[in-house]
C-alpha cells in the first residue's frame, strides 16, 4: 500500500478518497487534513466525479485530531491558537463538503471519533459497517464538539439526544447509530466497500443539476449559517481551550488513564 496519507480511486463517476494513517487509527494530523481538502477540491472541479466516497484505511474511519501532534504544536514556541488551528483545517474541511455540489458519502468501517466523526456528519450521507462504533469524544479532554458538529449532531438527531452524546462521549454501535437517524444504512462490515460503491453509484446517476440544487436547496434550509456557525463553534473551543481541562484531558489520554477535571 502506498506510503500517501490520502489514497484516490475512481470507479466510474465515484472517486473514493481514503484516509491512510491506518497505524493511527487514520488520526488527522496536517498533511492529511490538507491532503484531504486537496482531494475534494480536486473532485469539485472535475466534472467526471459525479459522487464521493471519503473512508478509513485499516480498522476505523478516523479517530479525531492526532493528539500527539496536537500536544507537540501545543508545547511549541510557535504554537497557533485553536481557533486558528480550526480555521486553517476542519472548517475549510467541512465548509467543503458542504459546498461541494455532488453527493459526498462517509463510508464508516470501524471507530469515528472526534473531528472524525465531525467529519462524517458534515457529509450528505453515512453508510455503516455493521461492526461500526461512534463515539465524540471531546468532553473527555474539555473540548466542545467541533468541525461542525455542534451544529450538524442536534440538526441531525434533536437537541436532547445530541447532547446527552457530546456531553457522555458514548460510544454507540452502529445499529444504535441508525436507530438515532446518525447513519443512513448499516451493512456487514464484509460488504462495506461494495456496498458503498452501489449506494454511492445510484446518486451518481441522478441529474448532476438536480443533485447539486438539492443540496444548496436542503444547505440553505437547515444550515443557513453554517460558516459563521463554525466561527462562533471557534470561539467557544478557544475558551474550552483555554483553561486546564484540555491538556489534562489529552495527557490523560496519552498515559491511558482517566481525567481528573477539577471543579470551577
Ligand atoms: C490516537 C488517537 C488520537 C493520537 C487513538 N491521536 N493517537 C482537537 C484538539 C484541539 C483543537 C481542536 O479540535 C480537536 C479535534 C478533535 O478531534 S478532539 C478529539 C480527538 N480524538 C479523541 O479524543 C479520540 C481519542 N481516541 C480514543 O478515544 C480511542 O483511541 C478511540 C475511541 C478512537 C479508539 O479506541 P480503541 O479502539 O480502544 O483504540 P485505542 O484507544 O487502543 O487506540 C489505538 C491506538 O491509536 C493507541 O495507540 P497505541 O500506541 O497504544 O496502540 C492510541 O493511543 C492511538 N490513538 N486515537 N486521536
Amino acid at each position: 500500500m502506498s506510503d500517501s496519507v490520502l489514497l484516490q480511486a475512481r470507479q466510474g463517476g465515484v472517486l473514493t478518497l481514503t484516509l491512510n494513517r491506518p497505524e493511527k487509527l487514520n488520526a488527522f494530523n496536517d498533511a492529511l487534513v490538507h491532503a484531504l481538502i486537496a482531494g475534494l477540491e480536486g473532485a469539485a472541479t472535475d466534472s467526471s466525479v459525479r459522487a464521493i466516497v471519503i473512508r478509513g484505511a485499516g480498522r476505523g474511519f478516523s479517530a479525531g485530531q492526532d493528539l500527539e501532534v496536537f500536544v507537540e504544536r501545543r508545547n511549541s514556541p510557535n504554537k497557533i491558537s485553536v481557533a486558528e488551528h480550526l480555521r486553517e483545517t476542519y472548517n475549510k474541511l467541512v465548509t467543503l463538503i458542504r459546498e461541494i455540489d455532488k453527493p459526498v458519502i462517509a463510508s464508516l468501517n470501524g471507530i469515528a471519533a472526534g473531528v472524525g466523526l465531525s467529519t462524517a456528519l458534515a457529509c450528505d450521507l453515512r453508510i455503516a459497517a455493521d461492526n461500526a462504533v461512534l463515539t465524540l469524544g471531546f468532553s473527555k479532554i474539555g473540548l466542545i464538539p467541533d468541525g461542525g458538529a455542534s451544529l450538524m449532531l442536534p440538526t441531525l438527531i434533536g437537541l436532547g439526544r445530541g447532547l446527552e452524546l457530546a456531553w457522555s462521549s458514548d460510544r454507540i454501535d452502529a445499529a444504535e447509530a441508525h436507530r438515532l437517524g446518525l447513519v443512513n444504512t448499516v451493512v456487514p462490515a464484509a460488504e462495506l466497500e461494495e456496498r458503498t460503491l452501489a449506494y454511492a453509484d445510484r446518486f451518481a446517476s441522478v441529474s448532476p443539476v438536480a443533485v447539486g440544487l438539492t443540496k444548496r436547496a436542503f444547505n440553505a434550509s437547515v444550515l443557513p449559517n453554517f460558516t459563521a456557525w463554525l466561527e462562533a463553534e471557534a470561539t467557544f473551543q478557544e475558551e474550552a481551550a483555554a483553561g486546564p481541562d484540555l491538556m489534562e484531558g489529552v495527557t490523560a489520554f496519552l498515559q491511558k488513564r482517566a481525567p481528573a477535571f477539577a471543579a470551577r
